[in-house]
């Protein structure tokens, strides 16, 4: 058995020397180790090799058959590295010289949506600025009037860290920062993404984003409100808008409203975007609670404020007509190609 043995495995290796590819190692294993290969045919004395025996002749062809198979392999090794040496160094030649191609990628249609408003309240002379993700308690709610323990703190269900910050839940985060930073007046905007530990549908994320505004000065009324929203509505949806408030609640505001436009789209006259209400609900809004000043140093005898928060995904929606905003988050290319603009 031993002769038989190292005759096929010196057939082997004259065999792997002559091997120049994948597919000759590929034949080759299959006739030594194939269901008729040699060595295989071997396995098949056994059973004429006296008992006593049976067990060193197992012993010695499963030795053989490690040989051959190792033997095989650093070959297909050496055979497959060598293959593809040859494609990468016989492919046609690369010249590292020449000017990239011009594959600049698109602007996310949020983000198209982000920037035409910014640049409406920027000519109307705003500053945008930019907010954390991650945020104190104190900015997030005590800060804007939400003290610990206040009921209003369920409205918001939050992500929180493992040192006792947030992750935002909203855009207010903001003000209490941007108020003590800058002189007053104050007008800004921050966009800005959120988080609530919310369940998803069409019109309900996670993460998410907003766009905030505040002005601060003196005699700040509803009314100028009214006039930057209507300002930036129409600009955004090319054409003269109608809003509406409805009372609203929030404890960072007083009083506090839902701000409604009058659907661009069908004028109000009822559509599948309005759901035939003529109506469409865009952002809560409201007057800037004198404790928000307060908390920010801004004495509210002499200054008062009011403040806005888009939703910006609803906005982008509204805009571009997508009807879930989980495709905002989808990372979808064929929203982009869809929608998105050439940066
Ligand atoms: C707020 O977050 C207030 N901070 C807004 C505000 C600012 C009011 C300043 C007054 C003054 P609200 O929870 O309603 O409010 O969210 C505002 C907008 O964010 C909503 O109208 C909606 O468009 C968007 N929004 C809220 N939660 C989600 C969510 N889970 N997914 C997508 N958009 C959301």
């Amino acid at each position: 058995m031993q002769q038989k043995i190292d005759e096929i495995l010196a057939y082997l290796n004259n065999k792997l020397t002559a091997a120049k590819s994948s597919a000759d190692c590929q034949a080759i294993r299959v006739e030594i180790l194939g269901k008729s290969g040699k060595i295989t045919e071997l396995f098949r004395l056994i059973k004429d090799v006296p008992n006593e025996q049976k067990s060193a002749v197992g012993q010695l062809l499963n030795g053989a058959k490690q040989q051959a198979e190792s033997l095989i392999s650093a070959k297909e090794v050496a055979v497959a590295n060598e293959e593809l040496n040859q494609q990468i160094f016989s492919a046609k030649k690369i010249d590292i010289t020449l000017p990239a191609p011009k594959c600049t990628g698109s602007l996310h249609p949020r983000t198209i949506v982000q920037r035409e408003i910014e640049e409406v309240f920027t000519s109307m002379g705003f500053v945008v600025e930019d907010g954390n993700e991650v945020e104190t308690e104190y900015n997030n709610f005590t800060a804007v009037n939400v003290p610990e323990n206040h009921p209003a703190r369920d409205m918001q269900d939050t992500f929180w860290l493992d040192n006792g910050q947030v992750l935002k839940t909203h855009t207010s985060a903001s003000q209490n920062r941007i108020l003590k930073k800058y002189p007053l007046p104050i007008r800004a905007i921050f966009p800005g993404r959120c988080f609530r530990n919310e369940d998803v549908d069409a019109g309900h994320e996670n993460t998410f984003f907003q766009l905030e505004g505040i002005i601060v000065d003196k005699e700040v009324s509803v009314g100028n409100l009214i006039y930057f929203m209507k300002e930036m509505l129409s600009k955004i949806f090319k054409k003269e808008v109608e809003i509406r408030l409805r009372p609203g609640f929030f404890p960072f505001t007083e009083p506090s409203f839902e701000m409604d436009v009058r659907c661009p789209f069908c004028d109000g006259k009822g559509c599948p975007t309005c759901k035939n209400g003529g109506w469409i609900e865009l952002c809560p809004c409201g007057m800037i609670h004198p404790q928000v000043l307060k908390n920010a140093g801004i004495n509210p005898e002499e200054y008062s404020g009011c403040a806005f928060g888009l939703g910006l995904d609803r906005m982008t929606m509204l805009t571009f007509g997508i009807n879930d905003i989980r495709e905002l988050n989808s990372g979808n290319l064929k929203l982009l190609k869809q929608f998105g603009i050439k940066n």
